[in-house]
């Protein structure tokens, strides 16, 4: 393989944070070498799974999200999507590429859309144990009101990672919108937390998702006992779970990006796209 040679005084971005102060490598275009990448996960014979819920009306974004992932997703490895539903039958007829894999499975449904969105760490943690730990080595989780519009590969991977929130990326502590109350389990304190992180994409190895995904079941489930759901339901409780676990990856806003009118000139890459949705159509409150 032939490639060019890292050097000392010629960082590849000097205008973005590459790492942050417990060096987890924050990532950006430019920054990787996705043939070294390749190589290294190929070796490893790397199986990534990626989770996505389509209950109810939400089974409308499957057919693009799974065509463009087929484009942009982990191309070149091994990939089994696994696609919770209430109605697995309605999973659109896509032929996948070879060592890919569509697997529906059965969920149950939530009258509550908030519900819908927490329930995530629930399944998710019981089909960790129950199944995802025995035929992936990594567990990607997103929602589904997206697109890929680019390249989203192995540089992403890692002990566990989180994305940095399009709307957050600049802001001051005080800005990110975390839950305040301290009665709730999601409480963190002004002086406290690093980036505001999107609820719609994180993932790691499927031990550390694991861990993730019950603490926050959990934490969940205590505040449901109190009566309380947090302000951004399970990202305001994801929120919590990183400042006090790292993460050992951040992903950049080129990882998740809302619409494609607004360039920021940071931004070299919009990999993963927010589907405009006109919200009290598809919110049935
Ligand atoms: C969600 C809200 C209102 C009505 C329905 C739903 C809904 C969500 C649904 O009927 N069916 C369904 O499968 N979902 C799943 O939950 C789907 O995978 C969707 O992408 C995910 C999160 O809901 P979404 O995309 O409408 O919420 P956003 O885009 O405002 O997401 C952010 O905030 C959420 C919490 O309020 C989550 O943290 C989410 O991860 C964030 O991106
Ligand atoms: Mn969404």
């Amino acid at each position: 393989m032939v490639y060019s040679k890292p050097h000392i005084f010629k960082p590849p971005r000097t205008d973005v944070l590459t790492v942050t102060p417990w060096l987890a490598p924050i990532i950006w275009e430019g920054t990787f070498n996705l043939d070294i990448l390749n190589e290294q996960f190929r070796q490893r014979n790397a199986t990534i799974g990626l989770t996505v819920f389509a209950i109810k009306k939400y089974v409308v974004f499957l057919q693009r999200f799974l065509e463009t992932a087929e484009t942009y997703f982990m191309v070149g490895h091994r990939v089994k999507y696994y696609i919770f539903m209430d109605r697995p039958e309605a999973v659109p007829n896509i032929t996948v590429k070879a060592g890919r894999e569509i697997v529906p499975l059965r969920v149950q449904n939530y009258p509550r859309w908030q519900e819908i969105s927490m329930r995530r760490m629930e399944m998710i943690s019981h089909y960790i144990q129950q199944r995802f730990i025995h035929e992936v080595d990594f567990l990607v989780c997103v929602d589904v009101d997206m697109w890929f519009s680019d390249h989203v590969g192995v540089e992403i991977l890692s002990e566990v990672f989180g994305t940095i929130h399009p709307a957050f990326y600049p802001s001051e502590r005080k800005a990110f919108t975390y839950e305040r109350r301290p009665e709730s389990e999601a409480f963190i304190p002004q002086d406290e937390g690093d980036f505001y992180y999107a609820g719609g994409f994180f993932g790691g190895t499927a031990a550390e998702v694991y861990k993730l995904s019950k603490k926050c079941h959990e934490a969940i489930m205590a505040d449901k006992n109190k009566s309380m759901e947090a302000i951004w339901q399970e990202e305001s409780h994801l929120n919590k779970y990183f400042v006090y676990h790292k993460p050992t990856k951040i992903l950049s806003p080129e990882y998740l990006w809302f619409g494609e009118r607004y360039n920021p000139r940071f931004l070299k890459k919009k990999r993963f796209i927010e589907i405009p949705k006109n919200r009290s159509a598809i919110r049935n409150k």
